[in-house]
């Protein structure tokens, strides 16, 4: 409620629980000073909530002054007074428009219904100053290291200062003061752990800090090395290798006459994201380019289109998106520079993201990213570490289990492939075929002959990238039994020396691609201890190939291991039975990318998990999975709120308005006795305290922004890491048995119990805020776990925006906390600035039928895949709709809701589950513009979905005036003509009349067709969707036909959208959310 004033402040109530909404106060503008009367000793002034550029303050009631009473207040800074207002019945205000860093006085007396004003109660504060933001580490070294940082949240054009401290145990304290957004630290003492803070200074007041830990680099021999003047310096000692560039190298760099990254990146458009990075959400974003995607016509286009596309797994992403060379020279940009340029401006956020897709497109990915402008080089583990894979080696198979694993944690033997010199040979194509599983070779590794690649490379010579080859369990597929790494140097080895040593440590064999002439390269590896079997695919002036194995201890000899090779194919062949030879030696090296990082320190390669945002998340979260050791415990012990009391709690509930147990009772009665069994549920419930996860939870949340992301992310992994193996093996079991027989209901509810309870994921935590917030009320009002608790929402709508989902349905409860669902929207509106005007897209259907992966898909966003099996309930995200086709769509951002699966009649639990089912159905459908049913090929279920879906949009007709656009969608649909698909949506169609028709329930509503519950176009009202695997996974990429047809889907989806009429903001679905609730 704003309320404006000809005074230079802006103010708005805080409605007290006792005054009606809509009441104003009453404002007098003149300002007479009256004589003191009524007591106004318990006027004690509170400051609960203190920004930058308001306060709230509140006071008490005044003893014995009871009936309608005024106050009047009056606020002054140093220089002048300020404000005045006269409130009626309020006791709190919330005063606005006051500058940053101000000390200021605040008065207040209570006026009597006399006009008597009691003496003035006075009070001071000191508006906050807000602390910087993204404090980040540039560069360092053994003795120095570069901040930068940017200025706090509407600081922009404030004169401000920055005060710096640098701390390490036992040393004093360093302070540094700097007008800059920039500053290098020197004098640092090597290989010592270092907490630097960064404050805000204005008006020398001083915000809270940011800091950051971190730690200098052992002492760097590289520069001593450069300094003798020696060329070309590889030491390799206890196993650890310093490798030094060339002085010409560092000269030049110095001199900076090697500024082409700033040149591509300003070639592509990206220059100024090298410094603020790109983000997520900048992607996620609804643009022009999602009505009508458009081949680049600009380098300046590329990335966006390229991300655009790699965003919907289009595995034409790279060659699509790219800029022809023959229409323009100059406007041409190398494959492999795009991807170096946008990993180099993109934050950790989004790199995490590319690579997950990149994975799932079955592209290579950067392992190690060189930066040719600083010369570092950065082990990409943090980029990788959300891989998880499926697949079955050997031994697995003949067990018939699966291997569920997060690639960066497993040790999987490496393989490498550098060259020495120039060759005419591609070794990315090599590699390509040495990866696929049949004729059709995937272009996992990029390599001349595909378009764009045959543009010189400036920016990515030395980056290492890497693919792995899956066992699928089945002989007759699989080329290799046991899973293998293999990664890839771009550029010569003689230009990229650690990366070089760095391979030559970490892998299990090392394939060199030289010329017979170039071999003396390696004397200087003599006497040297290697990690990796070293093999030369040498060939004589690139016509004929032999395999060599290299040894360099104690003197350096060169062994035949293969006959001359003349073509390609038996090259190929002959590289294919090394490898599998080396994987079924005992001796092999195996090892997982995580204790690589170890390795990469040796080279001097630094790792981007050594970020200190990410470390500290790192311990944030583990502080909390440390303690798990058995999920069920845990979970009655740490998330006690959301267990047996809150579940029943939701039954109570929803049982006042649906009376399903009613039976012959009186129904007052019976509510009666159901309100007071809830009362003291209730009662139990408050009788917890925020458990040490929670509280840790909230750390994790509440430190700093960037840390939040990261910590989030991390709790999620390590959740994962926990439940993973014995979730994998029930959802295994109950996927077997659902497709064994409909019948064992028994055994299917007992195991989708089981994975019920050994589910931990970061929902959990949420939920237990939700509630935690939703008896808020029962604490003190000042104490600080209330304060702690009242942050909460604010921090989960900003876990929305970080991309995290946000659960909307209780699905264990099947209930909506509704107080906590409000706050966090109306947070969330808040941070949007209030424009949160909405559209809804909702998934509904059969469960397991890939409707997350259809919306992951579609908006790039990140429901849970393959978690139907346990809950039932509904998530949301939402995603920003671009400025300039915000008034076109009618909208600021679209919401999704994805629900869990309906399950079909026979295999649901006596607990009216079903119910449960329908309702979630409904209310989803309910809230929503745009319905997708998903509908798996599996028929025999079909039927009972038909009937919930029905329903659903039955229940509607009740609750909301207006009919929804809907689609239905056949997914894993093998190519269907076009002819049988025109029956087969005929077919549904009448199918699904005649099932409305008989249905008496309907007939009671006056529905009597589909069209009477639902709007559709009968041209494109049911699609049928490719299956998502090109292939047998692990190896299959995502099919080109899905991404397309999921990509025409959501232009179409995008249309219907424009077309429904608008709706209100998020404030007002809060409301909707809550009517529908109630009525369905
Ligand atoms: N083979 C195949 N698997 C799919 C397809 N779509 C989804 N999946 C897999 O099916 C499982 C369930 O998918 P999910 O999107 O979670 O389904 P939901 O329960 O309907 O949300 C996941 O393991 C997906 O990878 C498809 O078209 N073909
Ligand atoms: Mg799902």
């Amino acid at each position: 409620m704003g309320y404006s004033l000809q005074f230079p402040a802006t103010l708005s109530y805080i409605l007290s629980p006792g005054a009606k909404s809509g009441q104003r106060a009453h404002y007098s503008g003149v300002w007479v000073c009256l004589r003191t009367g009524s007591p106004g000793d318990s006027l004690r002034i509170q400051f609960p909530s203190v920004k930058p550029n308001s306060v709230v303050l509140s006071w008490g009631n005044p003893k014995g002054l009871e009936g309608p009473k005024s106050f009047r207040i009056m606020w002054s800074s140093l220089q002048k007074v300020e404000g005045r207002l006269v409130i009626k019945n309020f006791h709190k205000i919330e005063i606005s428009n006051l500058e940053l860093g101000q000390e200021y006085f605040f008065s207040v007396a209570t006026e009597d219904e006399d006009g008597n004003l009691s003496e003035w109660v006075t009070a001071t504060v000191f508006t906050v100053v807000p602390p910087p933001r993204h404090l980040t580490k540039e560069h360092s070294d053994a003795t120095s290291l570069t901040l930068k940082w940017m200025d706090g949240e509407k600081m922009e054009g404030i004169p401000q200062q920055f005060l710096i401290a640098v701390e390490s145990p036992g040393k004093e304290p360093l302070v540094i003061h700097t007008n800059d957004y920039c500053k290098k630290v020197s004098d640092l003492e090597p290989d010592t752990k270092y907490t630097i803070s960064v404050s805000t200074v204005v008006n020398d007041r001083c915000s809270e800090p940011i800091s950051i830990c971190t730690r200098t680099v052992v002492m760097d021999r590289l520069t001593d090395e450069v300094r003798q003047g020696s060329l070309w310096t590889t030491m390799f000692a206890d196993n650890s290798v310093v490798c030094s560039e060339t002085r010409e190298q560092v000269k030049r760099t110095w001199r900076g006459e090697e500024p082409s990254l700033r040149q591509v990146l300003s070639k592509i458009g990206l220059e100024d994201q090298y410094d603020t990075k790109l983000t997520l959400s900048t992607f996620l974003e609804i643009n022009q380019y999602d009505r009508s995607q458009r081949k680049p016509k600009s380098a300046r286009a590329v990335p966006e289109a390229f991300l655009k596309q790699l965003m919907s797994l289009n595995t034409n992403a790279r060659s699509a998106t790219c800029v022809s060379q023959d229409e323009d020279k100059c406007n041409a940009i190398n494959l492999l520079d795009l991807v170096t340029a946008l990993f180099l401006c993109s934050d950790s956020a989004l790199q995490q993201d590319l690579v997950l897709k990149m994975s799932l497109c079955q592209f290579a990915v950067p392992l190690l990213l060189p930066n040719s402008e600083t010369k570092e080089i950065t082990m990409m583990l943090w980029s990788m570490r959300d891989i998880v894979r499926t697949f079955r080696p050997s031994q697995q198979a003949f067990l018939k289990s699966y291997c569920d694993e997060r690639l960066v944690l497993s040790d999987i033997p490496l393989v490498s492939f550098v060259r020495l010199g120039k060759t005419s040979l591609s070794k990315s194509q090599m590699l390509n075929k040495l990866l696929c599983n049949n004729q059709q070779i995937h272009h996992t590794f990029c390599h001349r002959s595909m378009a764009c690649c045959d543009v010189p490379r400036r920016i990515s010579d030395g980056l290492v990238e890497i693919s792995w080859y899956l066992p699928c369990g089945n002989m007759k597929i699989d080329k290799f039994t046991e899973p293998l790494a293999f990664t890839n140097l771009r550029g010569d080895i003689k230009a990229s020396e650690r990366q070089f040593a760095f391979l030559c440590q970490a892998s299990a064999a090392v394939y060199i691609y030289c010329d017979e002439s170039e071999t003396n390269y390696f004397k200087h590896l003599e006497g040297k201890h290697l990690e990796a079997n070293i093999f030369l695919i040498s060939s004589t002036k690139g016509k004929s190939y032999r395999l060599k194995q290299l040894t360099v201890n104690p003197r350096l000899k060169m062994t035949d291991i293969s006959q001359i090779k003349k073509t390609d194919t038996e090259l190929l062949k002959a590289l294919q039975e090394s490898v599998s030879k080396m994987l079924v030696s005992p001796q092999t090296k195996k090892v997982s990318l995580a204790d690589l990082a170890y390795t990469a320190h040796c080279c001097q390669i630094l790792v981007d998990e050594d970020r200190d945002e990410c470390q500290s998340a790192w311990e944030n979260a583990s502080k909390i999975t440390a303690k798990v050791t058995n999920i069920s415990e845990f979970k009655d012990k740490q998330l006690p709120y959301q267990g047996n009391i809150w579940k029943a709690i939701s039954w109570v509930e929803t049982e006042c308005w649906r009376l399903r147990k009613v039976g012959n009772n009186n129904p007052d009665n019976y509510c009666e006795s159901i309100k007071e069994k809830e009362k003291g549920l209730r009662n139990k419930q408050r009788s917890f305290e925020m458990t040490t996860a929670v509280e840790r939870f909230h750390h994790g949340m509440t430190t700093s922004e960037v840390q939040r992301y990261h910590f989030l992310k991390w709790l999620e992994m390590e959740l994962d890491n926990l439940s993973r193996h014995q979730l994998s093996a029930l959802q295994d079991r109950y996927k077997e048995l659902r497709q064994k027989s409909l019948e064992e209901t028994k055994e299917i509810v007992e195991t989708d119990n089981q994975i019920s309870a050994c589910s931990l994921r970061v929902d959990h935590f949420v939920r237990e805020c939700g509630q935690l917030y939703n008896n808020v009320s029962c604490l003190p009002e000042y104490s600080r776990q209330r304060k702690n608790i009242e942050q909460l929402p604010g921090q989960c709508a900003q876990m929305m925006l970080d991309g995290f989902p946000l659960e909307l349905v209780d699905g264990d409860a099947a209930n909506i906390p509704i107080k906590w669902i409000s706050q966090v929207l109306t947070e969330l509106h808040n941070i949007m600035n209030s424009s949160s005007k909405l559209k809804v897209i909702t998934v509904i259907g059969a469960e397991n039928s890939g409707k997350s992966t259809l919306l992951n898909t579609m908006f790039g966003v990140r429901f849970a895949v393959n978690a139907g099996t346990c809950t039932r309930g509904a998530f949301i995200q939402l995603i920003s709709v671009s400025k300039d086709i915000r008034k076109e769509l009618g909208c600021d951002c679209i919401m999704l809701i994805d629900t869990e699966g309906l399950k079909s009649h026979r295999m649901v639990r006596d607990d009216h589950s079903h119910e449960r089912d329908k309702e979630v159905a409904s209310i989803a459908v309910a809230l929503s513009d745009v319905v997708v049913v998903s509908i798996s090929n599996d028929s025999s279920r079909e039927k009972d979905l038909w009937e919930m879906v029905c329903h659903a949009f039955a229940r509607l007709k009740g609750v909301s005036k207006k009919k929804p656009v809907c689609h239905f969608v056949h997914t894993n649909m093998y190519d269907m003509p076009a002819l049988e698909q025109l029956k087969r949506s005929k077919e549904l169609m009448e199918q699904l009349n005649e099932m409305i028709g008989k249905d008496v329930k309907m007939k009671k509503a006056n529905i009597n067709k589909l069209s009477d519950v639902i709007k559709f176009d009968l041209n494109n009202w049911s699609w049928y969707i490719p299956p998502v695997w090109d292939g047998t996974p692990p190896m299959a990429p995502v099919n080109v036909g899905y991404s397309a047809t999921v990509y025409t889907l959501k232009k179409v989806l995008i249309n219907d959208l424009q077309k429904c009429p608008e709706r209100g903001d998020l404030i007002q679905f809060i409301g909707k959310v809550e009517q529908f609730w109630k009525t369905v």
